[in-house]
């Protein structure tokens, strides 16, 4: 089928098996009961907008619907929302009014990201090395450290009156991914392992297990 009369009433996730940012997208999903198609994006490396949704920041997750593409996890999850006959009750970055609650969305999101850039220059053939390599790994290692520390006073702090959180579902979706692509062990970190452990009991994460895809 052509791009021209694609059915887009299903919407499209573009995304990997193997991506953080994209299981964020593939929980919430599952959360609120909104089916989509999942396209693998094959290169990590394509350089061609249109790999990627039309994303001009070449990164994956992308949504296509028949509004148009959304880029980004944080965009699709609120469209995924939007969409949904299954109105959750959602805590989002915005709703987060207190440091302990908003400095732990923060790191976790600029975890992440840092993440990506030291598995893309591995991938990328970059290497490991060099003085900002060295400051990234430093720079992650405390933010987790924080993370750690903070665990149950941030968890405490989420309101109770909630389905899901999206400061939940992403750290849920880093701290099993350093694990994954061997960037950080988690065995340390004794309060994100257990909050591991509680939190991917869910269906929504069993079901979206990270893997590489084929
Ligand atoms: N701001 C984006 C970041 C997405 C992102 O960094 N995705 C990674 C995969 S988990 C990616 O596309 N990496 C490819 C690259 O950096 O070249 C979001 O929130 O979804």
């Amino acid at each position: 089928m052509t791009e021209a009369n694609e059915d887009l009433s299903k919407p499209v996730l573009i995304g990997r098996s193997s991506s953080h940012f994209t299981r964020i997208v593939r929980i919430f999903a599952d959360e609120l009961r909104v089916d989509y198609d999942f396209q693998v994006l094959r290169d990590m490396l394509s350089p061609r907008p249109e790999d990627y949704g039309g994303n001009p920041a070449l990164k994956i997750p992308v949504l296509r619907t028949s509004r148009g593409s959304w880029f980004g996890a944080l965009n699709i999850c609120r469209e995924l929302w939007r969409q949904s006959n299954h109105k959750q009750r959602i805590v989002w970055p915005e709703d987060l009014g207190e440091p302990v609650l908003a400095n732990a969305q923060e790191l976790v999101l600029q975890s992440m990201a840092t993440e990506v850039t030291l598995v893309m220059s591995r991938v990328g053939g970059a290497g490991d090395g060099g003085v900002h390599q060295d400051k990234m790994r430093q720079s992650l290692g405390n933010m987790v450290g924080w993370l750690n520390a903070n665990a149950a006073s941030f968890c405490a702090a989420l309101p109770e009156e909630r389905d899901l959180s999206f400061l939940e579902v992403s750290l849920f979706c880093l701290a099993t991914h350093l694990e994954f692509r061997e960037v950080l062990p988690m065995a340390p970190y004794t309060a994100l392992t257990e909050f591991c452990q509680r939190f991917g009991a869910r269906p929504s994460c069993a079901g979206t297990s990270f893997r590489f895809d084929t």
